[in-house]
């Protein structure tokens, strides 16, 4: 008998859902976005989820496609407090309800100096609505400056920070959970780090315009490209993924759904079929993580840490002369 080998019959079934969002406009209010996610939690939570993941910064429109030079105006996208009073309602449902969830949103952290400091972060709150964990996005995509000749801007460089958190794990839902946003899925260290830490479940929330500015030939590409990395990094390092889209035509900007959970053997299991506010569910057993970890992908075994030196050493490729 191999002694790793998954033991029969035992199962660590969790119900998740991935909560899509249709498009935000820029003047819907906090308490009309929060009702909507409200009705989706219990939708949700009417299908038997346990876990509701909802997407990046879904609180507001995807605000990054504006140069906005007014600080108040930035502001105004940001949360200084989580839960405050236009969110509290969305965490007295999830508690109601018995349903915990990982939520995007965009965080402005006053620190003791009265410096300030702008995150793109996600949290992941249980069914108790007890804050288990914080995620600041670490791979920001974009640009820093207004770069007009773009149909649209996407300044995530200049309006946040590189999160300061790092990748990190938590014993939460029956299993071990990781966090991550949106362009973090298209670099596989993200899956990686996540993978050994033991995560077995990644949530994650995403905002891709379909329409990518600095090269328009892929724009065909990017719901093939949304699952290819993700499939890879679920099947790579024996997790379960579940990423969420805020989808459809939002301010004139077409945003990919697909949102999707994805099995550790990197297949996909559920997939939404609309732009539109939308719901998907899927019952996990993350004991079929050990499916991959404890074999193909079995790190401890078959990792060549000796060779991987250039992945942390070095930023960029360094060819032969
Ligand atoms: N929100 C976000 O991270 N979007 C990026 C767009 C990449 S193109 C600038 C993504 O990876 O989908």
């Amino acid at each position: 008998m191999i002694a790793s080998a998954p033991t029969p019959g035992v199962r660590r079934p969790l119900t998740v859902a991935a909560a899509q969002l249709g498009p935000i406009a820029r003047t819907d209010s906090r308490a009309a976005t929060v009702a909507r996610l409200v009705a989706l939690l219990r939708e949700a939570a009417g299908r038997g989820a346990t876990l509701v993941v909802f997407p990046e910064l879904a609180l507001t429109t995807f605000f990054p496609r504006w140069y906005i030079e007014d600080p108040a105006d930035l502001d105004a996208f940001f949360e200084a407090e989580m839960p405050g009073p236009e969110t509290r309602p969305l965490f007295d449902a999830a508690s109601d309800l018995g349903v915990g969830f990982y939520l995007g949103y965009a965080e402005l952290v006053t620190a003791p100096d009265g410096a300030r400091h702008r995150f793109n972060t996600a949290i992941l709150v249980d069914p108790s609505g007890r804050l288990v964990g914080t995620y600041r996005k670490i791979h920001l995509p974009g640009h820093v400056e207004h770069e007009p000749w773009r149909a649209f801007q996407h300044l995530e460089k200049r309006y946040f920070e590189p999160g300061n958190l790092g990748f990190g794990a938590w014993r939460a839902f029956g299993g071990v959970m990781g966090m991550a946003l949106c362009n973090d899925r298209r670099w596989p260290e993200t899956f990686r780090v996540l993978g050994l830490k033991g995560v077995e479940m990644a949530l994650l929330g995403y905002n891709t315009p379909i329409h990518y500015p600095p090269v328009p030939e892929h724009d065909h590409l990017q719901g093939f490209h949304n699952h290819l990395c993700m499939q890879a990094g679920a099947y790579q390092n024996g997790m379960w993924v579940v990423a969420t889209a805020k989808a459809g035509r939002e301010e004139g900007c077409d945003l990919l759904g697909q949102s999707c959970i994805i099995a550790p053997t990197g297949e996909i299991v559920a997939m939404a079929s609309t732009v539109a506010d939308e719901v998907i569910t899927a019952t996990c057993d993350l004991e079929r993580t050990r499916e991959i970890k404890d074999h193909i992908f079995k790190f401890d075994l078959h990792r060549q840490i000796a060779e991987y030196g250039p992945i942390t050493a070095q930023r960029g490729a360094v060819p032969p002369d």
